[in-house]
Parts: structure tokens; sequence; C-alpha cells
């Protein structure tokens, strides 16, 4: 069997239903070099008998270039998860091929999933994100900013610190009290520039809820909008004008639910008694004891990494009154938000994995009970918001059968991948070079990890406020800036672009990667930034790069080459990145996506028109830039 011929994905061209029903068949297609195989069959584990069933395939055709045959077979319609791999026979020699890969032997992991009445949000799969800290993208009304000495909490007082600079240099307090000024009225009065000049129409806010700190991390009460940012009608209008379509494409919010924990300042918690009622630090008897753990009250509770100024909620059993709180009863928190008169998108969970009960921290049964009860009532909210999971690695065990969440931040599959190939740093900023073979490997072997349309909705972004800025790891050079945008726009997922990045905000870690966003930068006469406006109008124009086939064209360690294919019923792309600081000459081999000799493609980037010669493209691609050859 001749493994550089076979391709198959849930893309379109090779997946008759990507979001099957219970009652829709599913026609798989298959590809391999011509005349390359004598039979083909798919192997598929239905979990209703828990056995293996086997689909013999046919020879359907050839493609149009006389290079390649298609194989079908065809799943029958159920209820059931499914999940399924390829056994191609040649006569003389057997070869298995399944989402993770081809191999010799069997494979026992790694198939690819079916999963009947499993549905994504299409806007999620179809939009681009962006990614504000409030505090630091744009103060819309002086009113309302926290001054110096406002507030003190926990020995510390606020400081208002002037718009931009260099953060902390000059705070000798506590980094979570300095704040800048920024909130909902502008964000509200940049909506223009987040939806016509980045082209983005997802608004992702870092929480917004009263808290002591700048971050707002440490929830005071879910049910207000911290006064510094706003009010709940300024929120409502917000919402609104992201919604609306006379600004700029339609859009849609996703708010930052933070559930493992609340401040310690909560009602229900209540640490320094601010409220008239009794929280669960003032008395054992308080109304919300339950609602966090002690093992010896009151100074020692469950928190979240040891800060005690984030206690951990104890989630008790199903039906507790702390689980109708935060998202099963119609007036919860989760719930709350989604309906109207707010009527947001989508959740964020932050700290998912660790969600639980007595003093737990997650990944266990208990934490996949919980999120399987807020994924449903979300959805009986509304079915197409989005539940995003905050993890850092495999978030297969939350976002692989449809139970839990719709997909996570993407820090394993495409964040860290993406730093060491392009920077030579982690994201946290240590040495950590890959070639180009082994980032093709990753992306490869972590979109195995999810469900195609889980695939699609992971929330790809070079910088969070969380790691260094993306900006920091290219030591200042912008045209790495350049190279991971067309990265991220032509890549599978939801590209999610952190407030700055756009122009390559610098920034290291936790607290310096929440600059003040530097509007004298930030606008289309920028290059990044109107490279990044370019970005998203393609991504937009092209369906083949948000839910098309992957196909990796070419990896070239030497000369630092990365080309793959994006391809659906209309459109075939051929992207090719030059990673290198030099240009090269760069041979496409587009004939693996079946472009014809003879045939054209245009560079989306600079225009410039190629002719398929020999199977191939051939052009120059500068250091650090990349070509996106449509046809
Ligand atoms: C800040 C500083 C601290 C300082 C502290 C107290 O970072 O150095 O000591 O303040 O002054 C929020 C704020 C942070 C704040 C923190 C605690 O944004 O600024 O810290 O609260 O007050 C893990 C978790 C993951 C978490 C990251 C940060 O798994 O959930 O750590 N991310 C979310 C948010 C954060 C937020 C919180 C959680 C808390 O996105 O912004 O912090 O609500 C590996 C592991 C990951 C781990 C990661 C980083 O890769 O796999 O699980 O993430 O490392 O440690
Ligand atoms: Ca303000």
């Amino acid at each position: 069997v001749e493994w550089d011929g076979l391709f198959h994905d849930q893309g379109p061209l090779y997946n008759s239903a990507p979001e099957p029903t219970a009652t829709q068949t599913i026609t798989l297609t298959f590809r391999t070099y011509k005349n390359d195989l004598t039979s083909a069959n798919i192997k598929y584990y239905d979990s209703a008998d828990s056995s293996f069933h086997w689909v013999p395939m046919s020879w359907v055709s050839n493609d149009a270039t006389g290079n390649f045959d298609y194989w079908q077979g065809t799943v029958p319609a159920s209820a059931s998860t499914k999940y399924y791999r390829f056994q191609l026979n040649d006569g003389s020699a057997t070869a298995w091929y399944n989402a993770a890969g081809i191999t010799s032997a069997e494979p026992s992991s790694g198939d690819f999933f079916i999963i009947p009445g499993f549905k994504t949000p299409d806007w999620m799969k179809n939009g681009v994100m962006y990614q504000i800290f409030p505090d630091r993208f744009y103060n819309g009304d002086t009113s309302n900013d926290v001054q110096t000495g406002q507030y003190s909490y926990a020995g510390q007082s606020t400081q208002k610190h002037a718009w931009g600079g260099s953060v902390y240099a000059d705070n000798g307090g506590s980094n979570n009290l300095v704040f800048f000024g920024g909130d909902l009225s502008g964000i509200d009065q940049k909506l223009g520039y987040l939806k016509n000049t980045v082209g983005a129409n997802i608004l992702y806010l870092t929480p917004i809820f009263h808290a002591p700190s700048v971050h707002k991390y440490d929830t005071e009460d879910y049910s207000t909008v911290d006064p510094a940012f706003g009010s709940n009608a300024l929120l409502q209008q917000l919402i609104a004008d992201v919604h609306s379509s006379s600004n700029g494409p339609r859009g849609y919010v996703i708010l930052d639910g933070v559930f493992n924990h609340t401040g310690d300042t909560h009602q229900w918690f209540d640490k320094y008694h601010w409220w008239s009622t009794v929280g669960a630090y003032q008395s054992t008897s308080s109304p919300w004891y339950a609602y966090y753990t002690f093992q010896q009250w009151p100074g020692t509770y469950s928190s979240f990494y040891g800060f005690t100024s984030l206690p951990k909620l104890d989630y008790g059993t199903s039906g507790s009154a702390l689980r109708q709180q935060i998202y099963s009863s119609g007036t919860s928190v989760v719930q709350t938000y989604l309906k109207a008169p707010y009527g947001i998108d989508g959740w964020r969970l932050d700290a998912a994995q660790y969600i639980d009960a007595g003093g737990n921290n997650g990944s266990d049964a208990v934490n996949h009970q919980i999120m399987t009860e807020l994924r449903q009532a979300v959805k009986s909210i509304n079915a197409q918001a989005e539940i995003l999971g905050e993890f850092w690695g495999n978030a297969n065990p939350w976002a692989s059968d449809g139970s839990q969440w719709d997909g996570a931040m993407n820090y394993d599959g495409f964040t860290q991948p993406v730093s060491e190939w392009i920077t030579g740093l982690d994201y946290s900023g240590n040495t950590a070079t890959i070639p180009v073979s082994q980032f093709d490997s990753w992306l490869h072997g972590t979109r195995a990890n999810y469900p195609t349309n889980v695939q699609q909705t992971m929330s790809n972004f070079l910088s969070s406020h969380d790691i260094q800025r993306f900006g920091t790891r290219a030591g200042g050079d912008i045209w790495k800036t350049y190279i991971a945008l067309i990265f991220q726009m032509t890549y599978v997922g939801t590209p999610t672009i952190y407030y700055g990045d756009e122009y390559g905000m610098q920034g290291g870690s936790d607290p310096d990667n929440r600059r003040t966003f530097d509007w004298s930068t930030g606008s289309s006469t920028n290059s990044a930034v109107a490279l990044t406006q370019k970005l998203t109008g393609i991504r937009q124009q092209y369906a083949a790069l948000r839910t098309g086939s992957f196909m990796t064209l070419l990896t070239d360690d030497n000369n630092r080459i990365y080309s793959y294919g994006r391809l659906d019923q209309n459109h075939r792309i051929a992207v090719a990145l030059n990673n290198d600081s030099t240009s090269h000459t760069v041979t496409v081999p587009v004939w693996k996506m079946s472009m014809s000799n003879g045939s054209s493609v245009t560079d989306l980037l600079s225009g410039n028109q190629y002719t398929v010669s020999n199977g191939n493209v051939t052009l120059t691609v500068n250091g650090h830039y990349g070509a996106i050859l449509a046809q």
C-alpha cells in the first residue's frame, strides 16, 4: 500500500454527513493512488453493542487528474456513537488509517468519531474571535474610573494608572489593584474597529462582574456588572450592538464564567464581613456554609491554587442549592445571561477542570457530571450557545462525546506548537525549537483528539492573559506575527485574537501580558493590522478555510517550509509558509489536491497568479511570510 497516496478526513468531500443526525447514513470516501488497492474496508466500533462492524468499500471513481482512486462505504444510521478506521489491502500488504495516522499494524486508538446529534455552534466554526481584558482596551467613560485609594482590600488600596507605559514597573502594591479605566462603553465605541478593521465577530470578555481586582476572577457578585466597567444596562447595550448587523457583521458575545471559585468578598463567603448577611466564613450556620469546603473553619479552606482570595465552591450533589444558583435554575447565573434582556451567545468556563464537590479538584466523575448538567442547562436556553472550556492539555475527556464542552482553549494543539515552530520558544518563553515535520505531526496528533466539529471550534490564539505575549516571544520581530497570523487564519479552529496581538503587542507573563491597547498603533494603517483585516476577509470568503479538509502537502525541515491544503466542494486552497528568515523558492505539490496541469491559482495575499505545471506551483515566498493559493 502506497502510504503517500492515502487520504481521508471528515471534510465535506470525504464525509457526507459532518454532523449526522440519528437517521442519517454516513458515506465515507477514501482516496488512494490509482490502482493501488484491491480491497478496502471501514471497521467501526459501535457503542450500542460494544462491538466492531465491517463495511466493505467499493471503488467509485478516479479524480480529474487520473492520479487517484476514490473508494466509498456507508455507515448505517443510528443514534449511537461510533469510532471508525480503514483497513486497506493491496493484495500483498495491509495498511490501517485513522485520525491519528497510518500504521501497518491495526491501531487501538485515534479513530475518527461519529456522534449523532452532536452539533457545535456554526457561528463558532465560521467566526473570528477577539478577546478583551476590559480594563486595558479602551476607556470610554472616565467618570467610572477607579481612583487611587478609592477602595482598599486585603491591606492594599487601588491605584489609578495613566493609559500606556510599562504596566507594573512603577507599582509598589498589588498588581491586581492597578486600574487603567477601560470599560464596556469603551468596547462599545470600538466595535467598528473590531468588526470592520480587524474583521472579528465574536467578542470574548474576561470577567466583568463585580469584583475587587482588576482581572475580576475573584467574583464578589455574579448579578452585577462591575461599576468600573459600567452597568447591567450597558452590558445589554453592548450585547445588542455586537448582535446588530447595522455596524458591521452580526456578532456574538462570550462571557467568562468563573464558577470554580468566588472571591473571598462574595456574600456567600464574606471574609471581611462586608455584607449585612452572614457568609460561610462568618458562621457555620450561614445559609451558604455548604457552598465552600473548610478543612478547619474558618481559617483553612479549599481554594484555587492555594490563593485564599479565591475560595473554592463545593458543588455537592445533583440538585444542590449551589448547582441551582450557578446553572440549573431559571434564575441561575448561567441561564440569566443567556436569556433576554442579555442574550449572550456562550460561556468560557474558567478553571473548569477543577469544578467539583468536597474540595476535590476535578478531572473525576463528579466534575464530568457537573459539566454534563451545565451543558444541558445552557442548551435548554439556547441550543446554538457555545461552551468553551479552559484546559491547557488534551481536552478530550470534556470535548469528545458531545456531552460537555463544544470546544476548548487550544494551548495544546495551537498556541504551543505555533510558538515553538515560529519563535523557538514555548509559550512560557523557554527555548523549544521544533522542525516543521514535528510541527505538522503535532498538529495532526492534537486534531485527532477531537471530533471534527470540535476541532473547528477550538479557540486558536497566539497569546492570552495567562501567558507571555507572542510579540515578546517573537523578540519584537513583526514578521513572525505575519506568518503566525497567516497560519492562524488558514488553520482548523476558531481564530482568536487576544487584543493587541493583531499588531504584535509586547508583554511578558502575567501581569505584563495585560498592557493597555495602543490606539496609535492599532489601526488599519499598521501593516500587521492591515494583514489581519485581509486575512479575516479571506477566511470569511472561503468556507474551505473554516470547514474544509486539512491535507499536509509539504514539510521541508531544511528550508523551514510548510505547505498544506484546505479543500471543499467549491475551492482548493494551498497555503505555503516560509518560516525561514530569508526568501525561498517553493515548489508546492498541488497535484496532491488534484489540481490539473495548466490550471491556475491565485495568491489571495499578493494577487499573483501561477500556473500548475508538472503537478506543482512554483513561487518565491518571503521569509516569515506565506502565500494562499486558491483555485
Ligand atoms: C496573579 C498572578 C500570581 C499572583 C496572584 C495573586 O499571576 O502570580 O500570585 O495574582 O496576586 C486570575 C488572574 C491572575 C491571578 C490569579 C490568582 O487572572 O492574574 O494570578 O487569578 O489570583 C492554571 C489553571 C488555569 C488558570 C491558570 C492561570 O489551570 O485555570 O493557571 N487560568 C484561569 C484564568 C486566569 C485566572 C484564573 C484561572 C483564576 O485564565 O486568568 O487567574 O480564576 C500548566 C497547567 C495549567 C495551568 C498553567 C498555568 O500548563 O496545565 O492548568 O493553568 O500551567 O499555571
Ligand atoms: Ca472608565
